[in-house]
């Protein structure tokens, strides 16, 4: 696996993302997109699809995939992005939170909007990056992500938005997924602006990427991911990497998939646990 360049280090630091170009071996990719295929069709515990049944395409989502599937234990190792996280984040040791897939299949409407991934988290601190891998092509026409350039270093948290329930009250966004949320969506003051609309204030960033590309970016950058009107099924999958200074940070309502039950960790512990979250880089 190749190592991430000084250059591409600062483009991250400043720009909040870099694209990687060519950084996981195209056999793993179509591995990788040959097991996503099958999770569309068997998906876990968190995954399923988000478009209503009389909706065009399909928007998939699944998530916390490593600790039930060999298969994408392996690939969270193999993929040797943790190593590139450590460089980015200047962290001696990285720790996965979680893997998590997305497909969009052609014709799909639904954009997964503005967010950053920090208010979803049960995880905090500053040196905290995804590793969005590209499994097949896309542009920002075919649903690549979109960045807003430097927002991670707005010190703003933006309240949370959850695909194909945008613009519902907090009561029905609860019905649909998991108990507490509400309350998580009510306790954020500020919802993203539509940065697209403000070219002269804030700098949108788009992407090209080819199977085996990756976007690296903070979990503090707001991005998102449009519609898909290419004419090919869009496939990637992220990791998200806990460096050195990520502690332990629940809230009611974020992600369920840790939570205080799965975790020796007290509130504001250093990730530590090794069950919970395996160390992927260091010691
Ligand atoms: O790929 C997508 O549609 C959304 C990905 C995303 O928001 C993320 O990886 O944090």
């Amino acid at each position: 696996m190749r190592i991430l360049t000084d250059d591409e280090v600062k483009v991250f630091r400043s720009d909040g993302v870099v694209h990687i170009r060519d950084a996981v071996d195209i056999s793993l990719v179509s591995e990788i997109l040959t097991s996503v295929e099958k999770l569309i069709h068997t998906p876990g515990r968190f995954g399923g699809s988000m478009t209503s049944p009389n909706s065009t395409g399909m928007y998939f989502q699944d998530r916390y995939l490593h600790p039930t599937k060999k298969n994408f234990r392996r690939y969270a190792h193999e993929c040797g992005l943790a190593r590139s996280a450590a460089k980015a984040t200047d962290s001696d040791s990285i720790r996965l939170y979680y893997d998590h897939v997305f497909v969009k299949d052609p014709g799909t409407q639904e954009s997964f909007v503005w967010h950053q991934d920090r208010p979803y988290w049960a995880v905090d601190g500053n040196k905290i990056c995804s590793t969005w891998l590209a499994l097949t092509d896309s542009n920002s026409g075919s649903s690549a992500l979109e960045f807003v350039r430097g927002s991670h270093l707005w010190n703003r948290t933006f309240k949370p938005e959850y695909p194909a329930l945008e613009g519902l009250p907090a009561k029905e966004v609860e019905k649909a997924l998991w108990t507490g949320v509400a309350e998580h969506i009510e306790s954020f003051e500020e919802s993203c602006p539509a940065f697209e609309e403000h070219p002269d204030l804030y700098e949108v960033l788009k992407f090209e990427v080819r199977p085996g590309d990756v976007l690296l970016f903070d979990f503090r950058t707001v991005h998102r991911s449009g519609p898909n009107s290419g004419n090919r099924r869009r496939a990637a999958i992220s990791w998200r990497w806990l460096g050195d200074d990520a502690f332990w940070a629940p809230k009611v309502g974020s992600d369920p998939i840790i939570g205080e039950q799965d975790t020796v960790l007290e509130v504001g512990d250093l990730i530590t646990d090794n069950e919970a979250f395996p160390l992927m880089f260091g010691e």
